[in-house]
């Protein structure tokens, strides 16, 4: 799919970030399954493309996205939602190589709020909402609320989203963990941009490897995680972005890395 062909997304790049901005502004970016393939189209090509060294993922001024596109999903039986296995889509997102940063204003609900979470960082505007509201439509969290949420902020809290409905505003989501800045509306895009910027400098073999044994923290006990971090950073030794890393700050020069 080239560019011109998304309908309900647009994908950017300005050198080495590119943004996928979620296009559905009449439903507040519901999350049905054209956009969501669209999601994994745009991070495929940018996944596989060395220009590129990280994405964010952005809605608009007053959504992020509002959850899951209720409207496809109101009529459906449980075969039916196995069949369609919309959330094993999602997992391509937790498979991304590349730094992710969500760009959040406005709604973050449900899936939206699932969506930002799979992320590796989120920088939100002082508008941001995030919450969980499956529970006021007779169902739960379905791609990940009930257990990133909990990581983020703690069982207290996770409870009360979940349970309750609760939207957590977003100092509330900076207070608690779940975001890494709140800046003013007008500048949340930029300054996403701005440490994408930074991040997408760094060498492209370094990152993955890094963010992969960051994420290894969640899914692994201790033990196991020290000695996957130790592997992964043997293994870039033998790079010659190392190398280079490492020559540039002996000759207290900048860094040319070249992904190899
Ligand atoms: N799905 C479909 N349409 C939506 C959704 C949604 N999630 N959210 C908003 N819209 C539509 C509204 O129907 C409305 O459309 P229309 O103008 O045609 O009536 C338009 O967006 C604007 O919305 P509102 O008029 O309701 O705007 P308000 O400012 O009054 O309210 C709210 C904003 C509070 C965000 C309200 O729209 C709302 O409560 N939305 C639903 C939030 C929600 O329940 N989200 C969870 C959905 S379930 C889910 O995400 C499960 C996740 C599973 C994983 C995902 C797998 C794909």
């Amino acid at each position: 799919m080239t560019n011109q062909q998304y309908e309900l997304i647009k994908a950017t790049t300005e050198g080495r970030v590119a943004v996928i901005q979620l296009n559905r502004p009449d439903v507040l970016n519901a999350l049905n399954m054209q956009l969501m393939d669209e999601v994994m189209v745009a991070l495929d090509v940018f996944e596989a493309d060395p220009a590129i060294g990280c994405v964010i993922i952005t809605g608009n001024e007053r959504a992020f996205a509002a959850g899951a596109d209720i409207k496809e999903m109101a009529n459906a039986s449980t075969v039916e939602m196995h069949k369609r296995d919309q959330f094993a889509k999602w997992d391509r997102i937790r498979r991304f190589k590349k730094p992710l940063i969500a760009a959040v204003s406005g709604f973050a609900l449900g899936g939206g709020n699932e969506l930002a979470m799979l992320c590796d960082m989120i920088v939100a505007s002082e508008t941001a909402q995030f919450g969980q509201p499956e529970i006021n439509i007779g169902v739960m969290p379905g791609a990940g609320g009930t257990q990133r949420l909990t990581r983020a902020v703690g069982k207290a809290l996770a409870m009360e989203v979940v349970l309750a409905g609760r939207f957590l505003n977003a100092k509330e989501a900076l207070q608690h963990g779940l975001v890494n800045r709140v800046v003013p509306v007008e500048v949340y895009l930029d300054e996403a941009k701005r440490l994408a910027r930074t991040i997408a400098e760094k060498g492209p073999i370094a990152l993955e490897l890094a963010k992969e044994a960051v994420l290894k923290a969640f899914e692994a006990p201790l033990s196991e995680g020290l000695t996957f971090e130790r592997k992964n950073f043997y293994m870039l030794f033998s790079t010659e972005d190392q190398k280079e890393g490492m020559s540039a700050f002996v000759e207290k020069r900048k860094p040319d890395f070249k992904g190899v």
